[in-house]
């Protein structure tokens, strides 16, 4: 039987520092059981823990990218040690990872305890990014669990130590309690309207009679939609974002209003004159940045989701879930905003992209400017699989605007980095060229993926690793160079493994042969990457 201890809590008042206070109390309750060996696998959502273990030097630590693996490593050190060892991993896949491994301690009665962070639990239900129903995930293979947020007991006090324990952390946003740090508690109203019942969801009608200067995105449609999409924006005239995944990133008709600066883009529009008052997202849940920074504005911005999917991915506000061809076809006469508008923060735009360019001249080894390479050298018409978030960020910036009927995919569920060579040889058509470009620790999570490759017929397949040593996509997050699992790995023996012809580029041929089973390792330079960004913005 599971023990659920702590139940939601509304309306509770937010420490500043909670975040690291909660942290630091599940640490405190796991050392209490004895425990001194922590297998680590960092994300962004489990950080408030990562500082903390690293610098108590009377703790082993074991990194990890890979979480199955990182939990039954722990599994053989509990049994070895016969003391408790502790698995930390981020929300979202990740959790699932530790599947096997509970199931295993169950029966062989091993010991481990299994950290998983989350989102808070207002966010439940909603399908945001990397978050996912955490709850009670592992059955009866936990018999202790603990879900916990903070300024909630967290106690490994009933705990068995013969069963692997469960301890589910609901951490704040990072942005929000980063915010709230720094801020005195004043603050405390809007964390507590997180925690109040959500506003209602607007209809589309209700959003485009109250929002002045509203921004479109539009993530992953199915491509029935596009053109009944695509209509509908080129009558509403509004600024849009366009995710690759959408499949109208390169739509002529729509270029004249394709925004593509989105970091800081919240002071960039407003500087503009053109001061945001409401998104409406279309699609899939967006992977941009900006869609996370909105579940810290509730009340000042009017979001309205219409989409295929169920969920809002935020927590204070819901999702009109319709078939999209259909919906935009009834829509399309919605209203229509004036050019004028928007002219000021279209043209910083068109600067920007201007900027861009150069800096693919600048920083020739920089990733980005790679990627935008390849956009450039993949044949049209290819089906092309993005990864992770790093090649989806890059290839939405950088990519080529040229139409060249590309077909980009990416599995944004749920934002795992698991499995994605094998989605990728599942997605594979005969009739096209296909490219995966993956990150280095995204394409080692899959190593076993081209294993089907001798059962499949003949088809072009290309897998691209951008090979930049490690997660870089946190090298901006994590001061700590461990956090990123850094490696001096080459997949050379991977491709030789399974029969791929391997190739090596510092810099993308100017011509590419046809790919028939290749797998490309590109290296990029982390130093030109990281110049290419603080010079891109600042
Ligand atoms: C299964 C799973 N574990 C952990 C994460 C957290 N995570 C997101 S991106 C990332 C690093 C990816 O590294 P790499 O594939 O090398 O790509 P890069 O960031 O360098 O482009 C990690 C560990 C995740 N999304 N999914």
């Amino acid at each position: 039987m599971s023990i659920a201890v702590n139940e939601n809590v509304e309306n509770k008042v937010i420490a500043p520092n909670q975040n690291e206070l909660l942290a630091k109390q599940v640490i405190d309750a796991v050392m209490a059981k004895g425990v001194t060996e922590f297998c680590i696998c960092p994300g962004s959502r489990n950080s408030p823990f990562l500082d903390m273990i690293i610098e108590n030097e009377k703790l082993t630590k074991h990194f990890w990218f890979e979480e199955r693996s990182a939990a039954f490593f722990a599994l053989g050190r509990t049994r070895e040690s016969n003391v408790p060892v502790a698995v930390i991993v981020t929300s979202g896949t990740a959790v699932g990872e530790l599947m096997p491994a509970a199931m295993e301690g169950f029966y062989s009665q091993t010991p481990i305890i299994l950290i998983t962070a989350d989102r808070p639990r207002r966010f439940r239900g909603k399908g945001a990014p990397q978050s996912a129903e955490q709850v009670g995930i592992f059955g009866v293979y936990t018999p202790y669990s603990q879900d916990i947020e903070a300024q909630e007991i967290c106690s490994l006090d009933a705990w068995d130590c013969k069963t692997p324990a469960h301890l589910n952390i609901c951490f704040e946003e990072p942005q929000t309690a980063l915010r709230k740090k720094n801020s005195d508690f004043t603050e405390l109203s809007t964390a507590q309207l997180h925690l109040s019942k959500p506003p209602h969801t607007p209809t589309l009608d209700q959003f485009l009679e109250q929002s002045k200067c509203p921004m479109v995105i539009v993530s992953a449609i199915a491509d029935e939609a596009k053109e009944a999409v695509a209509q509908f924006i080129l009558h509403l005239n509004a600024p849009v974002f366009l995710e690759s995944t959408s499949g109208l990133r390169e739509d002529v008709r729509l270029r004249h209003l394709r925004i593509t600066r989105t970091e800081d883009l919240w002071h960039y529009s407003a500087q503009s004159g053109y001061p945001i008052d409401g998104i409406l997202r279309i699609g899939g849940m967006p992977t941009i940045r900006l869609w996370r920074d909105l579940e810290d504005k509730p009340h000042q911005i009017l979001v309205c989701s219409i989409s295929d999917r169920p969920f809002s991915g935020l927590s204070w506000t819901g999702v009109t879930c319709v078939p999209l061809k259909e919906f935009f076809q009834q829509n399309a006469a919605a209203k229509r905003y004036s050019s004028d508008l928007s002219h000021g923060w279209r043209s910083d735009d068109h600067h920007y992209q201007h900027h861009l360019h150069e800096l693919f001249a600048e920083e020739p080894r920089a990733e980005a400017t790679l990627v935008h390479h390849l956009s450039n050298r993949i044949p049209s018409n290819s089906m092309v699989f993005l990864g992770n978030s790093l090649p989806i960020r890059e290839w939405d910036l950088a990519a080529i605007d040229k139409d060249k009927h590309l077909q980009v995919r990416a599995s944004r569920g749920i934002n795992g980095i698991d499995g994605q060579i094998s989605t990728f040889l599942g997605l594979t058509q005969k009739n096209r060229h296909n490219w995966a470009i993956l990150g280095d620790l995204t394409a080692l999570y899959d190593l076993a993926g081209p294993w089907i490759l001798s059962q499949m017929d003949d088809r072009h397949i290309a897998i691209v690793i951008i090979n930049n040593s490690g997660g870089q996509i946190f090298s901006r997050m994590f001061n700590r160079k461990e956090c990123l699992n850094p490696h001096q790995l080459s997949f050379e023996p991977f491709a030789k493994l399974w029969g791929l012809n391997y190739e090596r580029w510092e810099q993308i041929p100017r011509k590419i042969e046809s790919c028939q089973r290749h797998l490309i390792e590109i290296i990029p330079d982390n130093e030109a990457s990281a110049r290419f960004w603080k010079r891109l913005n600042g």
